[in-house]
């Protein structure tokens, strides 16, 4: 008799709140921006799209369900304006669909992508909870020009210089330092010696890239088209005057004029336009190209990552502190490609990538920010395979490398656990071959494999379910 009664008041007020439209009233929607930062080829895009894929999907990704106790569907929705392009899911998801699918090209600018999930409400009464998940593609080339921002010409200049102490980038500087030493760069000059010592900076700039160097400033002088050919990018660092204040028409006036309109008139609005707005980013390290390119460029990957948190740090009048200290809260430091070595490998892989971020966690959970790091393979192109060697196993890896004739390749890498000491870091001690994808499933509803992105997703998203 109770229940049946309960039962009748219950469905009563379900339909009186239907009748009220409740579900509007009540509706609750929370919006997130995450940031996708990290390192030049450093498998934002790929993250990106896996990220969507598995949301949609949700099939592999259910440890993140079952750990919160929630339900959720997900679908790609348009973006609210059209201020920023269009992370564009489909063209580089039907690029992996195919017999033979291709990873994504290098990503010149900015661009987004919106993600609805709908969260299962727990009880009857209450409406869905819609969570808005905007994700932001940053290239990867800008990242290290936001560290220009707030730097006068002069800060900036010494901080290039003191790179040159290492030997191997003093070796490769030589000819943009030559071509500077012809001329008088504080005198008068008319202009056109300048174009000369860009190009040789330049060309200095895409040897470190080349070489798997990460620090290289301004990025955007690199990237091809776009904005590398702009005049307020002629500029190099120089030595600073000792004593006379430059020519108005010296080189050395010329670059500082430059460098200032760059950072206040490119450098500055993007860094207002994106940076000021996300609650959440994900730093992407590739720190298996670091290992495989020697000492040097691994060293200046360690060095990079305390430079990329380095926005948290601004003077007290910047911009980027007051919001980024208010809003973002949480700060993920993403080992991608672990998909490139054999399982067996993951835990030092990810001892490895503790060591590397354990400074700037620290920096950062000191400014109330709450950090991770992860290891994981945004799409797993690759099978182990266990070998018995007379009772002794051992492990490697089978997929298709990139740019081989030879269609699938067997092949072990290892992974030190911590930072090999210089002495014993020979040349090509560390070798990882980079795998083509596999094929994406024809349908959203099923996802790629992968590893450990619920482990991402659920740190990332998981507590606003
Ligand atoms: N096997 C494997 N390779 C990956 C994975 N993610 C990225 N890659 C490789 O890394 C390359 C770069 O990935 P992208 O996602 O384009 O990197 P990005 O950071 O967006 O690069 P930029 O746009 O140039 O800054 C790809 O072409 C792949 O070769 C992964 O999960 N597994
Ligand atoms: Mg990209």
């Amino acid at each position: 008799m109770a229940k049946e009664y309960i039962d009748k008041v219950s469905s009563e007020t379900l339909k009186l709140l239907k009748d009220i439209h409740a579900d509007t009233i009540f509706k609750k929607r929370e919006k997130i921006q995450l940031a996708v930062t990290g390192l030049n080829r450093s498998g934002k895009s790929i993250f990106i799209t896996s990220l969507v894929n598995q949301l949609v999907s949700g099939k592999r990704i259910q440890k993140v369900s079952r750990s919160r106790g929630k339900e959720f569907i997900a679908k790609v929705i348009p973006l609210e304006d059209d201020s920023v392009p269009e992370f564009d899911y489909r063209t580089v998801v039907d690029a992996l669909r195919t017999e033979d699918p291709k990873w994504p090209k290098s990503t010149s600018s900015v661009s987004k992508v919106r993600v609805e999930i709908e969260v299962k409400s727990r009880s009857s009464f209450f409406p869905n909870k819609i969570l808005e998940l905007e994700v932001i593609d940053y290239p990867g080339e800008w990242l290290f020009d936001l560290e220009m921002y707030n730097k006068e010409f002069a800060e900036w200049s010494e901080s290039a210089y003191s790179q040159l102490r290492n030997s191997v980038k003093r070796e490769l500087a030589k000819e943009w330092q030559s071509e500077l030493s012809k001329h008088d760069i504080y005198g008068f000059s008319d202009g056109s010696a300048d174009r000369g010592i860009v190009d040789k900076y330049r060309d200095y700039l895409r040897t470190l890239q080349n070489m798997g160097f990460s620090i290289i400033q301004p990025g955007r002088s690199v990237q091809s088209g776009n904005l590398s050919d702009h005049s307020t990018l002629l500029f190099t660092p120089l030595p600073p005057p000792k004593y006379l204040k430059p020519h108005e028409d010296s080189i050395y006036q010329r670059f500082q004029n430059r460098y200032n309109r760059y950072i206040k008139e490119i450098v500055e609005p993007l860094a207002v336009e994106y940076f000021s707005q996300f609650d959440r980013q994900i730093i992407l390290v590739d720190v298996l190209k670091s290992l495989q390119n020697g000492y040097n460029p691994f060293i200046d990957m360690t060095e990079a990552i305390k430079k990329i948190i380095r926005m948290y740090e601004y003077g007290e009048q910047s911009f980027l502190k007051k919001v980024l200290e208010k809003k973002i809260d949480k700060v993920l430091f993403g080992a991608t490609k672990a998909d490139h070595i054999a399982s067996s490998q993951h835990q030092n892989y990810q001892k490895l990538l503790n060591t590397v971020v354990e400074e700037a966690e620290r920096e950062l959970n000191l400014k109330g920010i709450d950090t991770e790091a992860i290891v994981f393979a945004s799409v797993k192109s690759t099978e182990d395979i266990v070998h018995d060697y007379g009772g002794k196993e051992m492990d490697s890896l089978k997929g298709r490398v990139v740019g081989k004739t030879v269609p699938t390749i067997e092949y072990s890498g290892r992974v030190p656990e911590d930072y090999p000491p210089k002495s014993e870091w020979r040349g090509g001690m560390f070798s990882f071959p980079s795998f083509s994808p596999i094929e994406f499933p024809d349908r959203d509803i099923d996802a790629v494999p992968h590893i450990n992105m619920d482990e991402v997703i659920d740190y990332l998203i998981g507590d606003k379910l």
